[in-house]
This record gives structure tokens, C-alpha cells and sequence, in this order.
């Protein structure tokens, strides 16, 4: 059948026609079905048995453009390599992802397990909430995921036919490339956006040359360092959460690159957070306790993902990636590339395409100027800093220097 667009009638249909959502719900009931996609890219639906809310599927459909800028064109192959990356995180850290239940190259569709009385992380973290075992979960997952499709822990051959697919998903590396690794850090590109308290910040950061030289040096390793795969958007929106469980969603961007990459995402945006937590916060003393909370969360995962690596290479038998002091420095390499990619999260998520709603939501304008203020000079700092850090309290002293952290 020809491609086409679904929506919430559609979408049922559809659904009646997979056989590989029996077991998640029956197809012979009355179904129904709600759109509820959030994210910049994709529609997504979530289809239910009508009075049974706990018999269902998640529908993902890509759509061939953005969703949020109907005239940027984009192609929907970018479906096929969530499937792919969605399978791989299934496999390497089974329970990290919605179980997977098809992938659909004719309507771009993924089918999915629907976590029911998830959320996801970004507005509760706003708010304050603690997320349990955050840190733990992302450096564990993104450790054995890299890992195990790096080569490291694959064959040099295996490595090579399994990043193969993934270099083909070159419209969502070129957005990285340009939203993530450009455009903030250059004058008059038009889908850059600030607002007015902050544009002597944006002037003196885009006429950093310095600064402009650490960037260009991460923007080629991201294009060129295929070390393992990467989630390539894990920031607080690619994350969901129950009260007992956290999972990771939305890999669209999977794609073999710098493990650094993910870890900085990650790291970039909860020190958003924590910038943000001057407006959000209900008291001083609740602004403290939350920026503790994050400090701990962002020490976690670094030692969940170097543990997880540790433990990973006990098994390794190569000499050359067992000789003394490599794997030292393979971490001391990924720390680096962490701060560095963090500094440039940090920098395109409040004056580059896609802002964030921690920092957009703040309604005094001076207040959210301020703290705009603060997390560009962060980011400015940890991309200065990134080659030179040797531990992870270079990071967190970077970022103390702006915040009382
Ligand atoms: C046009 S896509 C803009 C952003 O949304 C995604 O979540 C990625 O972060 C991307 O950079
Ligand atoms: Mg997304």
C-alpha cells in the first residue's frame, strides 16, 4: 500500500492489519486511539482495546518533513534506523527500550511496546522531581550499548556490516552537524533564535574564534570518530519514567559516532536543569537540594558508564585493546569528548533551533535572561575546557563556577 499519512481513525486500521500486536491487544475488540507525539519529528499514536487502557501498542509514523516545520523536508527512511538502533538497545540492555514489534519500510511505521504510566522525564524534572537510579540507568545502558557495538566487543568485520546501515542516515546527522555543531556558533543563520537580554552574550560567544576552533574539532569528531553506536539524541525528552522504571525512546538519530556524544547530551541538559532551578525552584533551600540531586546524577553516570566499561572489558581478549593503560585512556578520551559535546547541548538549546521548555517556560524575562546568561557562559566553558579536563570535578567545578552546584 502507498504511503500515507495516518491519524487517529486511520491508525486503527492499520493496526487491525499487524499480527505482531497479538499478545498486546485483540484485534477484534473495539479500538481507539489518541495522537500524542511531543517531539519535533514524528506523529505518535497510542492504541488501545476501548475500557481496557493496559491492552495496547505505541504507533510511531514517520512523516516527510518535520512536524514542527511542515516546509523542512525530510525524508521518513529516518523510521528504519530507530527499528534498527531500537533492536540493537533491545538486545545489548534488554528492558532500556520499548519492546520493539515491527518496522513497516512502506508506511514508516515502528510498533512498539506503549509504556503505560510512563512520562516522559523533562517536565517532572522542571518541577523538581527526583528521577531514582537516572544516572545509574543512562551510564549502564550506554555503556553496554557501546560496547557492544563497538570494536571492542565486536569483531572487526561484525563492527563493520553493523555500522553499514546506519551510514545512510545522513539527513539526521547533517540536523547535528547543523543545529548541534554550527549554527549557534555563527552569525546570521536563520533558524538561530534568542532573545534580546542575551544578544551581547551571543555577540561576544559568535565572535569567538577560540571557541569556534574547540567546536569545529568536535563537529569532525562527531563526523568522524564511528567508535560505537549512539542513541545521538539522549537528552530529557528521549527518556521516560514510571515510579520504578526508566526507559530510553526516540533513537532516530542512532548513528555510529563519538561515545562521548551521548554522555554529553545527557550531561548538557540536566546542567540546564540546574540552571533553571533559579526559577523553578519553590525556595532556596528546595534550588540547593535539587542541584545536589543532579551533581550526584551526573557523577553516577559517569561511573555507571566507566564501571560498565571496566566490567565489559574484563572479557576482552584482543592485546592490543587489553594493553596496559589503553582503557584508561579510551575514558580519559570519552570524558573529554562528554564535556566538550555537553558545552555545545548546552549553547544550541538556548540560542540554536529547539530550545528547551526548563529554560523557555521561565516567564520574567529578566529571570530567564539570567539564566540563559549562565548556562551559555557554562557551555562556552566546558567546550573551551574540554581537551584539558583529566577528571570528572573538572566538569563539575566548571559548572560550580556559574552555579552555587
Ligand atoms: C529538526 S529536529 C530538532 C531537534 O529535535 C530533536 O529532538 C533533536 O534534538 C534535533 O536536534
Ligand atoms: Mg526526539
Amino acid at each position: 500500500m502507498p504511503y500515507r499519512i495516518l491519524d487517529v481513525e486511520s491508525v486503527l486500521d492499520y493496526v487491525r492489519g499487524r499480527s505482531e500486536v497479538d499478545g498486546s491487544l485483540d484485534r477484534a475488540r473495539e479500538l481507539e486511539a489518541t495522537e500524542v507525539g511531543d517531539g519535533n519529528l514524528n506523529l505518535v499514536f497510542k492504541v488501545r482495546e476501548r475500557g481496557r487502557p493496559e491492552r495496547t501498542v505505541l504507533v510511531k509514523q514517520a512523516l516527510p518533513h518535520v512536524r514542527v516545520a511542515e516546509d523542512w523536508k525530510l525524508s521518513p527512511i529516518r523510521g528504519r534506523f530507530e527499528a534498527l538502533s531500537l533492536e540493537a538497545f533491545h538486545e545489548l540492555a534488554p528492558g532500556s527500550v520499548p519492546r520493539p514489534l515491527w518496522y513497516d519500510p512502506e508506511q514508516y511505521t515502528i510498533g512498539m511496546e506503549n509504556l503505560v504510566g510512563y512520562r516522559v522525564i523533562r517536565q517532572p524534572m522542571i518541577a523538581g522531581r527526583e528521577i531514582a537510579g537516572l544516572g545509574h540507568f543512562v551510564g549502564s545502558v550506554m555503556a553496554r550499548v557501546h560496547f557492544g557495538t563497538s570494536d571492542f566487543g565486536l569483531d572487526s568485520a561484525d563492527k563493520k556490516r553493523a555500522l553499514a546501515p546506519y551510514t545512510e542516515n545522513t539527513e539526521l546527522c547533517r540536523i547535528t552537524e547543523d543545529l548541534i555543531l554550527t549554527e549557534p556558533f555563527h552569525r546570521d543563520q536563520e533558524r538561530n533564535s534568542w532573545v534580546p537580554e542575551v544578544a551581547a552574550d551571543v555577540a561576544r560567544l559568535q565572535a569567538d574564534d577560540g571557541l569556534k576552533r574547540e567546536v569545529a574539532r568536535l563537529k569532525l569528531a562527531f563526523m568522524t570518530r564511528a567508535e560505537a553506536l549512539l542513541h545521538g539524541d539522549l537528552h530529557s525528552g528521549s527518556i521516560m519514567a514510571d515510579a520504578d522504571h526508566i526507559r530510553m525512546i526516540d533513537s532516530e538519530f542512532a548513528f555510529y559516532g563519538p561515545m562521548g556524544f551521548d554522555l554529553g547530551l545527557f550531561v548538557g541538559n540536566l546542567l540546564i536543569n540546574a540552571a533553571a532551578q533559579t526559577a523553578h525552584a519553590p525556595s532556596d533551600a528546595a534550588r540547593h537540594h535539587y542541584r545536589d540531586y543532579l551533581r550526584g546524577e551526573i557523577v553516577t553516570v559517569w561511573e555507571s558508564y566507566a564501571g560498565g566499561m571496566r566490567a565489559a572489558f574484563e572479557a576482552v581478549s584482543s592485546p592490543s585493546w587489553s594493553a596496559a593503560g589503553f582503557l584508561d585512556a579510551f575514558l580519559d578520551q570519552v570524558l573529554r569528548d562528554t564535556c566538550g559535546f555537553a558545552g555545545t547541548e548546552m549553547i544550541r538549546r538556548t540560542i540554536g533551533f529547539a530550545h528547551v521548555q526548563d529554560v523557555d517556560a521561565i516567564d520574567d524575562p529578566g529571570v530567564r535572561g539570567a539564566v540563559q546568561r549562565q548556562v551559555l557562559a557554562i557551555g562556552r566553558r566546558l567546550i573551551s575546557l574540554h581537551r584539558h579536563v583529566t577528571c570528572l570535578d573538572d566538569i563539575l567545578t566548571a559548572a560550580q563556577e556559574a552555579l552555587e552546584f
